[in-house]
């Protein structure tokens, strides 16, 4: 694989290239080898950078050289474009009255459902405000042949794809038409046969590689079968699981294997109680993308129309070329604690809260846009907030009411279950029928 690159780069006077190791195209190669920018030095022959100039300046790699990755905008914080020289935006009204409709149920249920936690109707909950354009947008940019892997705070990308106020409630009351059967806490949602979204799995970072390989896998279908419908693994995570060693790796795979999938960080400042700035001190999570050799992009996770430009972009490069990785920082505040069994008061003020509650809020922000747009206003905001709590509420009731799963379930899918010649299931008593 670097043989190529090798050949191209090696200078002749090497010793291996004297002893004919280089093979017979090296003179000609070597002549037209690149010059670095004085003109002066060949690229170097190294196989591990084989397009680095050399220099006899000692030149260290100094972060604070580079400037901060800008952060992609559509809107300013009122709802007006912030580029009134910008081509129009490629969204009609019913999308957008869809996405705002959706974001208003994320953060009603939201709310619901971390009161219903402490009134111990729910033994947990984690709430997305905050990062409701991060997911509602994103998710309305992807295809429903995609294949999702998440964290644990994409309701919105549940939704956004389909699942209904009746899916979220069967799961928090762990209700027998709950597809994950009950088994998995609270927000574990599992979405695969409705939605293709994975289950949601809390072991941080291990959805990331399990995204590289289904993107590879993707890849390998798309070219045996090149009628398939082109499609990309789209891989959500937070900031703190970008400092997992799963990150790193599955960008590496991803990006060598070229599979057409997008990382998705949600860079929400926190990772429990642990701030960015206790997290990283380089310039956030898109230029590890660089590192890996993969495009990346900065976004403005507040505004749902950058949201949404900036992953049908990426989508569109991932596809490119057959197929190669792209990674978006999606950047916004968690506004709520981590989740119910969390106080966030204890390591940040509410004054720095509400800042970002008021300020950069992205359904006020989104509303704002409606309302410039004469799409919306107070009366139909207050009919929309009624109806959406009222659903909530009866789906919760609804959910509480249905039985639990049978009890004889809990072997399904069990492994000794269905392969009883591989365990030694008859040193049991009654053997398989135990079970
Ligand atoms: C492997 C692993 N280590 C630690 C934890 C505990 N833990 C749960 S959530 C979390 C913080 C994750 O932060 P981030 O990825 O930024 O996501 P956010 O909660 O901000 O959405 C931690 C450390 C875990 N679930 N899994
Ligand atoms: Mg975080």
């Amino acid at each position: 694989m670097f043989g190529r690159a090798w050949r191209k780069c090696a200078p002749r006077s090497l010793p291996f290239a004297r002893a004919g190791l280089l093979g017979s195209g090296t003179r000609r190669l070597f002549r037209t080898t690149t010059l670095t920018a004085n003109a002066k030095y060949p690229a170097t022959p190294f196989p591990g950078a084989p397009k680095s100039p050399l220099t006899t300046k000692m030149d260290f790699f100094e972060p604070s050289s580079v400037p901060p990755r800008p952060t992609y905008h559509v809107m300013d914080s009122s709802g007006n474009m912030a580029d009134l020289s910008r081509k129009p935006l490629d969204v009609t009204n019913e999308q957008v009255h869809e996405w705002y409709e959706n974001m208003l149920t994320v953060n009603i249920m939201d709310s619901i459902m971390f009161e219903a936690q402490k009134h111990g109707r729910l033994s947990f909950y984690m709430v997305s405000a905050g990062e409701e354009a991060v997911m509602v947008g994103s998710a309305a940019a992807l295809t429903p042949t995609d294949v999702i892997t998440c964290q644990y705070r994409e309701t919105g990308v549940f939704l956004q794809r389909g699942f209904t106020l009746a899916d979220f409630m069967s799961q928090l009351a762990a209700n027998h038409e709950d597809p994950g059967k009950g088994r998995n806490m609270p927000v574990h949602y599992s979405g695969k046969k409705k939605v293709n979204e994975h289950a949601v799995a809390s072991t941080l970072a291990t959805q990331i590689p399990h995204a590289t390989g289904a993107a590879y896998a993707l890849k390998l279908d798309a070219q045996e079968d090149p009628c398939q419908p082109p499609s990309v693994a789209a891989c959500y995570f937070g900031d703190g699981a970008a400092s997992e060693g799963d990150f790193h790796a599955a960008l590496n795979v991803a990006a060598v294997r070229k599979c057409p999938i997008l990382f998705l960080c949600r860079n929400n400042g926190f990772a429990i109680s642990t701030p960015v700035s206790e997290q990283y001190v380089g310039d956030g999570i898109a230029v590890r993308g660089l590192g890996y050799g993969i495009p990346s992009i900065r976004v403005d996770g507040t505004d749902i129309f950058a949201v949404y430009e900036a992953t049908r972009e990426a989508r569109r490069r991932a596809l490119e070329g057959g197929g190669q990785p792209v990674l978006l920082e999606l950047m916004s505040y968690r506004i709520s604690h981590h989740s119910t069994s969390d106080d966030s008061m204890a390591y940040r003020s509410q004054a720095e809260v509400q800042t970002w509650k008021t300020g950069h809020n992205p359904v006020t922000r989104l509303k704002g846009w409606l309302e410039n747009n004469g799409l919306w206003n107070e009366e139909k905001d207050k009919e929309a907030k009624a109806r959406i709590r009222k659903s909530v509420l009866r789906g919760l009731v609804e959910a509480e009411k249905k039985p639990k799963p049978r009890l004889s379930g809990v072997f399904d899918d069990v492994l000794m279950n269905k392969y009883p010649e591989e365990y030694d299931i008859n040193s049991h008593l009654d053997g398989i029928k135990g079970l």
